[in-house]
């Protein structure tokens, strides 16, 4: 069980808010942007290494996207791009083999400090741990990803910031099914509609909103255009103080940043 810590802040202005009773955040896209720099190049490193001609270029990957998981996302390339293609031996050990070194070359890129956290995200995360509010990974990416993640670009220790972090193949269904999400709600014993959740993508938003999850979506480099109706608030990064987000739908109240301030309005509003 996942327990808030302080009792709910009364909002100086008078204005109505809740308290969010934990904040829950996507990985790839949301934390970092780790797609196009990091996952596809080493996609295409670990091609290379298999000897395989395979070469994901930025508009395919894009493409590629739509199917989350990284090897959901080869298996589907395999039978859109390369029909055939015989696997040398089983498909699933082959597939497997390939996404595993695939994550040692993405590890090896984020230790190299060439992907960086977004805007306001580690600014958020100090501010929800000074409050006592509990933090929660929910992503479909491998824990051996996030773990590489945290470390490298947030802080050494940065595992232990989180309450709960599931990822990857806990769930047989990756999203945009809510599986993930009704896994750590499961786990974590929060209520849906008092946490936030925030996502990049609208296969994220929508495995959020179908587990009833209020959601935060900040938009990333491949995620632009797409349908994010259902999203409490949509803008492009989480901001700073002194590097406000721009808002792309929804009523941030004049709002420059995504802070627990902002974050309480937005689900007294719900
Ligand atoms: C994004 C994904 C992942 C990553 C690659 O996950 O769909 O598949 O692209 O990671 P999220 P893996 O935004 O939920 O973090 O290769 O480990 O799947
Ligand atoms: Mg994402």
């Amino acid at each position: 069980m996942v327990a808030s810590q302080h009792p709910s802040p009364a909002g100086t202005d008078g204005g109505a808010r809740r308290r969010p009773a934990a904040l829950l955040f996507d990985v790839d896209g949301t934390l970092a942007e780790t797609e196009r720099d990091g996952h596809r190049v080493a996609f295409n490193r670990a091609f290379r290494a298999a000897g395989l001609d395979w070469e994901w270029s930025e508009s395919l990957y894009g493409e590629l996207l739509r199917v989350t998981g990284g090897k959901e996302r080869i298996r589907y390339y395999v039978r859109r791009y390369r029909p055939d293609f015989v696997f040398p031996g089983d498909p699933d050990a082959f597939i497997a083999a390939l996404h595993e070194s695939k994550n040692r070359y993405f590890a090896e890129l984020l230790a190299g400090g060439g992907i960086g956290l977004r805007p306001g995200v580690r600014r958020l995360l100090g501010e929800a741990r000074a409050a006592g509010i509990p933090l929660l990974i929910v992503t479909t990416t491998s824990p051996e990803n996030v773990a590489a993640l945290l470390e490298h670009c947030l802080d050494p220790g940065a595992r232990g910031w989180f309450d709960l972090i599931v990822a990857g193949d806990v769930v047989p269904a990756k999203k945009p099914a809510p599986d993930i999400y009704h896994y750590a709600l499961a786990h974590s014993g929060l209520p849906a509609n008092e946490c936030i959740a925030f996502e990049d993508s609208a296969n994220g938003l929508r495995a959020a909103r179908a587990a009833g999850v209020p959601t935060v979506v900040t938009v990333s480099h491949y995620s632009r255009g797409e349908d994010f109706s259902g999203a409490c608030l949509v803008v492009d990064q989480l901001g700073e103080p002194g590097q406000p987000f721009t808002v792309l739908a929804g009523d941030a109240g004049g709002a420059c940043c995504v802070d627990l301030d902002l974050l309480g309005r937005l689900l007294a509003r719900i």
